[in-house]
């Protein structure tokens, strides 16, 4: 069974969903890639179920301090842009992610697409053995654990390559950083009850919490 303890414990997601829940149905929900010469490509979810899956077991950590290890079902991110046909290996490119949106407009952020892939970042369609709860991110969030939670949004529209790297709307109006790196702090983490200090940077595997 993949379940992560202690999950009522964690953060409400309402409370970070700035723009607000939205409202999506599957059926006429698709995702677009904007390559960097302006070529978009759409893929539906099926396209995506279509995709190799993967499960990973990682931990997410949001920047207020809190952390959770759950599990993740998905498609890695370099599959999905290689469907675009779009040269990951290219340092110069940025990865433009933009939601669906609700009534208090949209969520965007951008990230260092060549780090994003070395990290092996996810596209996620389910958590803990189910499709995403709507206010987890239905249908698809990115995941990129070496990033905090601010840096990966969920209810995702579109995937654009940039050659730009700019904060967000909310990124800006929280006065989050542009990088976004996990940094060495002192976090919580929700389904061991624990506090722990990390002192690396990017993504909390479980030898960096002290049994
Ligand atoms: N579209 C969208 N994605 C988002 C956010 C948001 O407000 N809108 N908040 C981010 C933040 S700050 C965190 S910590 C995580 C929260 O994910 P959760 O719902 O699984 O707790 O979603 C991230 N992705
Ligand atoms: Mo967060």
């Amino acid at each position: 069974m993949k379940e992560t303890p202690k999950l009522s414990k964690k953060p409400s997601s309402l409370r970070y969903y700035q723009e607000g829940v939205p409202d999506i149905a599957t059926n006429d929900w698709t995702l677009t890639i904007r390559r960097i010469d302006g070529h978009e490509f759409q893929l539906t979810y099926q396209d995506l179920m279509n995709l190799p899956q993967v499960y990973q077991h990682r931990r997410m950590v949001c920047v207020c301090l809190w952390s959770i290890k759950r599990h993740w079902d998905g498609v890695l991110l370099r599959d999905v842009l290689a469907q675009a046909d779009i040269d990951t290996s290219s340092p110069d490119y940025y990865l433009k992610q933009l939601s669906h949106g609700a009534e208090g407009g949209t969520y965007d952020c951008t990230i260092h697409l060549l780090s994003a892939i070395e990290r092996d970042a996810l596209l996620v369609h389910s958590v803990d053995g189910a499709p995403l709860p709507a206010e987890q991110g239905y249908p698809l969030r990115l995941m990129d654990f070496g990033l905090y939670g601010y840096k990966c949004v969920k209810a995702i529209s579109l995937l654009e390559v940039t050659y730009e790297n700019r904060l967000g709307y909310w990124e800006e109006y929280a006065g989050y950083a542009l990088d976004g790196t996990v940094q060495p702090k002192r976090y919580y983490a929700v389904d061991r009850r624990q506090h722990f200090f990390f002192d690396g940077e990017g993504e909390v595997h479980d030898g960096d919490i002290e049994e």
